[in-house]
């Protein structure tokens, strides 16, 4: 007998939902949803009325306890194919064969803020899978960042409870600019890799499925002849790696809190289906101990120089949860959901998460039975001897509940290895119990100064106003001082731009990390810039707009995979040019930042309107500012040029070469859309101009 049916035939129970009627739990119909059972219309509420106080009771249960970190987050159904067998390098099945396609559940999540916090907070993000293999569920819990802040579990409550709202006010919601998180971050020196990372414009993502994900701790590849090497796992996403800029990120926590979530669901409902290749760095047993960094240190990346890295499968997520509560809330995750070939490093970060992760579902659900929810169910047969416990809903029949047994011919039994059963790799532990860090852990400035000389200058930019914008809001002066000492003993260059701005002298007679080392491929300057696929782009219109470069551009935009909005000032239509433009959005409803880029398309009397709006200027001043690609065509472009001569160093006017080498995209010409869409599309896939940025010069 199989479990399901000794719980009686679930087969025959209608689906939640199901019938016309409102019932109650119970499935009695209700007659009365408006008004609860009173004695008298102006009387008191009966004890009696079952109906109001079991509905009443199931709202006061709904909520479970939110996670105490990535508490936010948005999730997606998907499917993994590995590219070539992998077996040279570990026996995990789902790594084996290119036909075979696993389904996997993905969470994506800020780190710090509450579940209804706003997506663009500055932050790592969090990036889970769970690959449902038919050797049992793997879960690969990564962040969009490779490094972490602290070596040792021990530690994390430390952290956590810092850049948290501090304990008496709550305040700050989802940000950790404030006193108690840069207290802790200056004590701990092992913090300072990871503050270059989440200062960078990694920490404000444009969108989930633009960011890389990272495991961040060791673990081990096993194959079947025993033999291990350390691995460290990535996703690298397909659209490119693309982030927003600071002041865009802040106005979308106001103007669409949503973003990100939104992007995501969109973006898999209209069919584009977000995209990640799996990679892979390798390190043989042999070399374990021949870097100048400790491969079981998280706050350490390995050098793509030194280990390279080898992409190995790809992951589609394409589509949307049918209930966020029930797949993306309770869907728990455990980096020791594992599956034979894939074991684990003494990485001591990932240690103490072995033990959190059980221990937090647990806390979450009341119960170990989380994994009989139905998001959490391994699809491959699950047979032991657990039993009973809150909520336990798939239970067996019979007598035997032990192992070994003879009653029932021996099993369920042990898995012999040629039959998946898990084996840990026997590796040789001894040593005294102390509690101690490794002397290779020691080093906590080199690879943040790497990460700092391997950025772009206008990355490097935007890392130093995040430090000026989180330090200035710290009140404790020390706290400021003490940062700042560890930002030149990063690079003297970075600490002299930023004390000046944080009230605090620079500091001398430090000194700074030597490293001659640079990693490239921590630079989002240099992740690959090729596809503007998945966009988006506001056409900003007025009535007496010329309708055929709009219809034009929409054309050209969509054959490239961008999606484009027409916005004006009110709904409906605008008629310009003999023809009706439908508007997608009203100007005060969105605002550039929701947009990639804007195209401004002529028609002299439209133009002449929008000149008139501020709003409408103010669109296209911030979207100049934002470093955002702009195309405008005939009439139009009189409209984008006083941004363009606002934003221009010694206000000159540069000729339209240089604005288009700067993402400004125009032509006099009203027969010309085509060939500005090819140069636009170009400048979309670009992202951000940041050869123009003169942020202090433009108002927006
Ligand atoms: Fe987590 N982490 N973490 N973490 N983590 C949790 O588990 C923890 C760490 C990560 O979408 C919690 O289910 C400890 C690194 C993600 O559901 C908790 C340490 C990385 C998610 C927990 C770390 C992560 C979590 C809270 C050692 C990058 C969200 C809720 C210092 C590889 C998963 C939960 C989801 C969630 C503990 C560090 C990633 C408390 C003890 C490093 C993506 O168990």
């Amino acid at each position: 007998m199989d479990e399901q049916s000794m719980n009686g035939d679930l087969a025959k129970v209608p689906r939640v939902g199901e019938g016309d009627y409102l019932t109650t739990n119970q499935g009695g119909r209700i007659g009365d949803n408006q008004n609860s059972l009173r004695a008298g219309a102006r009387g008191p509420t009966l004890l009696e009325d079952f109906q109001l106080r079991e509905k009443i009771t199931h709202f006061d249960h709904e909520r479970i306890p939110e996670r105490v970190v990535h508490a936010r987050g948005s999730g997606a159904h998907g499917s993994f194919q590995v590219y070539e067998s992998m077996a040279e390098y570990t026996m995990a099945k789902v790594l084996q064969d290119p036909s075979v396609t696993t389904p996997v559940f993905v969470r994506f999540s800020t780190v710090s803020g509450a579940r209804g916090s706003a997506d663009t907070a500055r932050d790592a993000r969090g990036f889970a899978v769970k690959f449902y293999t038919e050797e049992g569920v793997w879960d690969l819990v990564s962040n969009n960042i490779p490094v972490f802040f602290i070596q040792d579990t021990v530690k994390f409550p430390d952290l956590v409870h810092a850049f948290k709202p501090e304990p008496h006010h709550e305040i700050p919601g989802a940000s950790t600019a404030h006193d108690t998180f840069w207290d802790s971050i200056s004590l701990t020196p092992e913090s300072m890799h990871m503050i270059m990372w989440v200062m960078s414009d990694r920490g404000i993502p444009r969108s989930l499925s633009m960011m890389e994900g990272f495991g961040v701790n060791t673990f081990r590849f096993v194959n079947e002849q025993g033999v291990f090497r350390l691995v460290k796992f990535h996703w690298k996403p397909v659209l490119g790696v693309h982030s927003l800029v600071w002041d865009e990120a802040v106005k979308l926590a106001g103007r669409d809190p949503d973003f990100h979530r939104r992007d995501l669901w969109d973006a898999i409902e209209k069919g584009d289906y977000p995209e990640f290749e799996l990679a892979v760095q390798l390190i043989d047993e042999a070399d374990e101990l021949s870097f100048d960094f400790d491969p079981l240190d998280a706050t350490k990346i390995w050098p793509e120089e030194l280990v390279p890295v080898k992409r190995v499968g790809k992951m589609t997520l394409n589509r949307n949860p049918e209930n966020f509560f029930a797949e993306t809330e309770q869907v728990a995750f455990h980096p020791g959901h594992v599956v034979p070939g894939i074991d684990f490093s003494n990485d001591p970060l990932l240690q103490g998460r072995l033990f959190s992760y059980l221990d937090t579902q647990i806390n979450r659900f009341g119960s170990p039975n989380f994994a009989q929810i139905p998001i959490n169910q391994p699809h491959a047969a699950v047979n032991n001897n657990n039993q009973d416990g809150h909520m336990r809903y798939r239970n067996k029949s019979g007598r035997v509940n032990y192992e070994p047994n003879m009653l029932n011919d021996g099993r369920p039994m042990e898995a012999p290895r040629e039959a998946s059963g898990y084996v840990s790799y026997p590796e040789q532990v001894s040593g005294p119990k102390v509690r101690q860090r490794s002397p290779t852990f020691a080093d906590h400035y080199t690879q943040a100064a790497m990460f700092w000389r391997s950025q772009s200058p206008p990355e490097q930019d935007h890392i130093v106003e995040a430090l000026q914008f989180e330090l200035s809001k710290v009140e404790t002066r020390e706290i400021r001082e003490r940062m700042v000492m560890h930002l030149a003993r990063i690079d003297d260059g970075l600490a002299a731009r930023v004390a000046p701005a944080v009230g605090v002298s620079v500091p001398s007679g430090v000194e700074a990390a030597v490293t001659t080392r640079l990693a490239p491929e921590t630079s989002m300057a240099n992740t690959v810039k090729d596809t503007a696929k998945g966009r988006r782009v506001a056409i900003l219109v007025a009535a007496g707009v010329d309708g055929a470069q709009v219809t034009a551009m929409k054309t050209a935009l969509s054959e490239a995979g961008v999606h484009a909005e027409v916005v004006a000032k009110h709904l409906g239509t605008v008629v310009g040019g003999g023809q009706e433009v439908a508007v997608d959005k009203t100007i005060a409803a969105t605002g550039s930042v929701m947009y990639d880029a804007v195209y401004i398309p002529g028609g002299q009397q439209g133009i002449e309107a929008l000149k008139m709006d501020g709003n409408a200027v103010h669109f296209v001043t911030e979207a100049f500012k934002h470093c955002k690609p702009l195309a405008a065509i005939g009439e139009a472009v009189d409209l984008v040029m006083p941004a363009v001569t606002a934003g221009a160093r010694n206000g000159a006017t540069p000729d339209s070469g240089q604005l288009g080498a700067q993402g400004v995209f125009i032509s006099r010409q009203s027969s010309d859309v085509s060939a500005l869409a090819r140069q636009f599309i170009q400048g979309i896939a670009q992202h951000r101009f940041f050869n123009r940025e003169q942020k202090d010069m433009i108002p927006a």
